[in-house]
């Protein structure tokens, strides 16, 4: 029997400023860090990207064309203050709000974020998120972004703050490539959390229009064997660093005894030591019962076993399967069973690591309100032919995905939409152009865009409400 949705969910496509909007160096637009990083380091760079900046009208209108009916988008940060403060670029103010009325003409509602890892250059050398100056500056930023943008209803401050830190400060596949610092890695989490606490108890205080939350990716940790309890014990400390560390502070406030013991451990073993402040946690707790909504963003789950050697992350970035590699000192190693699918990049495929993910977060975080999943799909190779793609392969994983969904609701869990990664084919931050996502297959010499099957099964989805 197939399984339903609610009449109000939203069928939403997720995007990126810097991952689709091209024209980098266009009216005004500011430097960011990514732009000396991939000329440094990868093959590639965000020209031309999905050409965003002037497909969107497109874009849209296949949304209209497809059922879609919300938006991620992001506003990249130096558009709007190039330098990431001192004056306004009025193109970019500009742009935005064309964009917006575009969704607005085509009933498409957008939810914006006002940081998609894009800091500008000039905040991002000076220490991004670690300089705590540069809270100011965001602040700054949003407050500018929520008087301006008064047509936006639905405001997150940041994507994904663990990932940030673990791209900067462990992997070292995002700018500035630092590895194994864990020092970094958690103060960034919690600067950033603080700064979005900022954020939110100023959109309350002023009573912007609108909601506001939070976007998070919540990979699900598992023991490789339940009953080691040194595996459980690594499950519980890769949770820690990705997940509980920013969950606690965004809902709780407060970092809870098992979690500081975790990271203080992590720092014993690794070195290190954090600057949390009294006043920080004023804020925080201030801010905690405040978040409209959580975005989940799920696409895999671990699993981990006890390790004491020395660190060694190795990124797989060409869709080389099995050459990643995750070993970490006194935390973990990741390994798991041979018999659970993952894609090319070897992401484990595990669409009830969903589920569990959204009872912790129900069970752990009671005052969470309401859960949008704000990113979840399949990076596959596609193959583009007949002028199409048959992606059976990612249409198998959205639907696993959807009923996941669909079974949480059922049994108590307040997931109001689902936004898929990505609406048409962007780039991919350490991975490139190879590895494609969307529902439009674009090809980015012509910037033309071509629908898959999944979009016309996302399409039926979405008028039916019924997940076949
Ligand atoms: C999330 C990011 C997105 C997107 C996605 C897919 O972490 O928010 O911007 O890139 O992951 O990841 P990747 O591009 O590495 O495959």
């Amino acid at each position: 029997m197939s399984k339903r949705l609610p009449e109000d969910f939203i069928f939403g496509g997720a995007t990126a400023a810097y991952q689709a909007e091209g024209a980098t160096k266009t009216d005004g637009k500011g430097r960011v860090a990514w732009d000396t990083f991939l000329e440094e380091n990868y093959w590639y760079t965000a020209e031309p990207a999905s050409d965003f900046y002037n497909q969107y009208p497109v874009d849209l209108k296949l949304c209209e064309e497809f059922g879609i009916n919300g938006i991620r988008i992001s506003i990249a940060w130096s558009r709007i203050f190039p330098n990431g403060y001192g004056e306004v670029n009025p193109k970019g103010v500009e742009f935005y709000h064309k964009l917006f009325a575009e969704c607005k003409k085509r009933k498409v509602e957008p939810f914006i974020t006002l940081h998609h890892f894009d800091t500008p250059e000039v905040l991002h050398s000076n220490g991004d998120f670690l300089n705590r100056e540069n809270i100011e500056h965001f602040l700054n930023y949003a407050k500018f972004c929520f008087e301006e943008f008064t047509e936006v209803n639905y405001w997150t401050t940041f994507n994904e703050i663990g990932p940030i830190g673990e791209g900067q400060y462990l992997v070292g596949k995002f700018p500035p490539g630092i590895k194994y610092d864990f020092e970094k890695l958690f103060q960034s989490h919690h600067n950033m959390v603080l700064a979005h606490a900022k954020a939110v108890n100023l959109f309350k205080k002023n009573g912007y229009h609108g909601e506001i939350g939070m976007v998070c990716a919540l990979p699900t940790k598992y023991p490789y064997d339940p009953n080691n309890p040194g595996d459980v014990r690594a499950a519980e400390l890769d949770d820690i660093i990705h997940n509980k560390f920013i969950l606690d502070a965004t809902f709780k406030g407060e970092y809870s005894k098992e979690t500081m013991e975790g990271v203080n451990h992590i720092l014993k073993v690794n070195g290190g030591k954090l600057d949390l402040r009294e006043e920080d946690f004023e804020e925080l707790k201030a801010a905690k019962d405040l978040n409209d909504f959580l975005g989940i963003n799920y696409y895999m789950s671990d699993w981990m076993t006890e390790y004491d050697g020395e660190n060694e992350i190795v990124h797989n970035a060409t869709g080389n399967k099995g050459s990643s590699k995750y070993q970490l000192k006194g935390i973990g190693q990741r390994k798991a069973n041979e018999s659970i699918p993952r894609t090319d990049w070897d992401w484990i495929i595990y669409p009830k690591g969903l589920y569990d993910q959204i009872f912790r977060v129900k069970r752990d975080y009671p005052n969470y309100k309401k859960i949008y999943i704000t990113e979840n799909g399949l990076g596959y190779k596609d193959v583009f032919e007949d002028n199409t793609v048959y992606d059976d392969a990612r249409i198998d994983y959205i639907r696993q995905h959807l009923e996941i969904i669909s079974d949480a609701i059922k049994d108590g869990a307040n997931v109001k939409g689902y936004f898929l990664w990505s609406l048409m084919d962007v780039f991919s931050w350490s991975n490139g152009y190879e590895k494609r996502y969307g529902l439009f297959y674009v090809d980015f010499e012509t910037q033309k865009r071509y629908p898959k099957k999944s979009a016309y099964w996302y399409k039926k989805v979405a008028e039916t409400k019924e997940v076949e």
